[in-house]
């Protein structure tokens, strides 16, 4: 795969002529339980150079769709604006978090140029609270700020809330979560949360929305999670149905000699490049 850069340098390439820009934000200052979400990006960018280029479902190389991987971004200002000059280039970009904090900056930046932006939320907790540990700018209020930025979204995977974000969805009158529990069983969930979305969709992934036996290294790992066929096959809808115009993976805390999460987190990833690139829609 080719977001590390020195793998297959021949099929590496430069920013202007990629589809997709992945951008390491290697940003943590708030994480409270479990910490090591600075060391994401670099993780999920090594084991990238481990998965296969053939894609067997989808029968192509999804390296084939473009993508250029650009230099590690640590402030939230400067992320909102290269995320502003990736969109405005009419590229895709890609965030590798980091703290889930780092995703309210290319929300902002894709609600700038796609005024009919919607959002995709992928994770255990629901990420509403107003501030937390004394900081608005912490993990646990990040969809928070997505409201507040006037982004509407849809909610996957939640199993843990505190009764003040129960509280706030009341209130807003915010569509109930897409529990984890209440998907469980059924597929149906997948057409339910895509028809709640708008044309332009982006996409915010929590890697604690898998299950902890599928990806152990978070820092606030959550029992009752998602599998990766669940979360695959609702890619590939959301990509056909679609325009992501943008992506970003967070709260991976790679655990030395285990590799397996970062591998999932590269090859789900590439997945996604993979069904955006089959999609007609772009
Ligand atoms: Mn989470």
């Amino acid at each position: 795969m080719l977001i590390y850069k020195s793998d297959s340098p021949e099929k590496f390439l430069e920013y202007k002529s990629a589809r997709v820009v992945v951008v390491p934000v290697p940003y943590e200052k708030t994480t409270s339980y479990g910490k090591g979400t600075k060391n994401g990006p670099e993780a999920i960018c090594e084991a990238s150079s481990q998965v296969e280029l053939y894609d067997e479902e989808l029968e192509f190389e999804s390296c084939n769709v473009g993508i250029a991987t650009v230099d590690a971004v640590h402030s939230l200002d400067k992320l909102e604006t290269e995320t502003l000059k990736i969109v405005n280039d009419g590229k895709i970009p890609i965030i590798l978090g980091g703290e889930h904090t780092v995703s309210a900056a290319p929300i902002r930046a894709c609600k700038k140029k796609y005024k009919n932006l919607s959002v995709v939320h992928f994770d255990a907790h629901a990420d509403l609270r107003d501030e937390f540990e004394g900081t608005k700018l912490n993990h646990a209020c990040v969809m928070r700020r997505v409201f507040e930025a006037g982004v509407p979204f849809v909610q996957i995977g939640i199993r843990n809330h505190s009764l003040e974000e129960a509280e706030f969805m009341k209130k807003e009158g915010l569509r109930k979560p897409f529990y984890s529990a209440d998907i469980s069983s059924s597929v149906k969930w997948m057409d339910e949360a895509i028809s709640c979305l708008t044309d332009e969709v982006y996409l915010t992934f929590d890697v604690d929305a898998f299950d902890p036996s599928i990806i152990p290294a978070t820092g606030t790992p959550e029992p009752g999670g998602l599998n990766w066929h669940q979360v695959t096959e609702f890619f590939k809808k959301l990509a056909a149905a679609k325009k992501i115009v943008g992506a970003d993976f967070v709260e991976l805390a790679p655990i030395k000699n285990l590799p397996a999460s970062d591998f999932t987190i590269a090859k789900l990833i590439y997945k996604l490049i993979g069904y955006i690139g089959k999609s007609k829609r772009y």
